[in-house]
């Protein structure tokens, strides 16, 4: 079975590439643009995408909205975190934590997948912290700054680590459990 990854960030492509190895699915990256409405949950986001995607009489595909989410910055970059990313970068979010009251960060996933004429949402988390400054030079998006053992951050770890512990392998393991359950695969 082939499952479109319907994405513009070719780091999430590569992930997606990597987590779906020995499943039996062969995930395809399509960078097909679609909206993404301005909302204050990944979840309401991911659900209008699927069914704008849906719309365009597209299926057997997943989507995926992610975010940083910084307690002492009340849970900035959160939703926002693309546009974030896009405009102070990293080294913004290391000016805006100079002062802040701690450095506690989660990850989140949420992650829509239309498969065989069913919609289904699942979401995973990673806690961790934000570093001192940028480390590593793998990952891509806020991974440099991101560290969910409290040492190295996500650009220095293998890609398999991360694979094993991020937000995205925590949703991709509820996506396949929820496959199963339901014998889509
Ligand atoms: P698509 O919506 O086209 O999939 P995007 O990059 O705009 O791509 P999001 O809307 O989910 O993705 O934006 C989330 C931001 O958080 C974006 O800047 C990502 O680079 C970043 N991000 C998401 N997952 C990440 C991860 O695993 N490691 C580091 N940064 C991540």
């Amino acid at each position: 079975m082939r499952l479109s990854v319907i994405t513009s960030n070719p780091g999430k492509a590569r992930e997606y590439a990597e987590l779906f190895e020995g499943t039996g699915i062969e995930a395809v990256h399509a960078p097909n643009p679609y909206d993404e409405v301005q909302s204050d949950r990944l979840e309401e986001v991911v659900r209008k995408g699927m069914g704008e995607l849906r719309g365009r009489g597209l299926s057997d595909f997943i989507i995926d909205d992610s975010g940083l989410f910084i307690d002492s910055l009340k849970g900035f970059p959160g939703v926002w975190s693309a546009y974030a990313q896009k405009t102070i970068g990293n080294a913004g979010i290391l000016r805006l934590m100079e002062g802040a009251g701690g450095r506690s960060a989660r990850f989140r996933c949420c992650i829509g997948c239309s498969i065989g004429g069913e919609d289904l949402i699942v979401s995973g988390e990673c806690e961790g912290v934000i570093l001192e400054s940028e480390r590593g030079a793998g990952g891509f998006g806020f991974d440099p700054v991101f560290s969910s053992d409290g040492e190295r951050s996500f650009s220095e770890i293998p890609q398999g680590e991360k694979n094993r512990v991020s937000h995205r392998a925590v949703a991709m393991a509820a996506l396949m459990a929820e496959l199963r359950s339901r014998s889509l695969i």
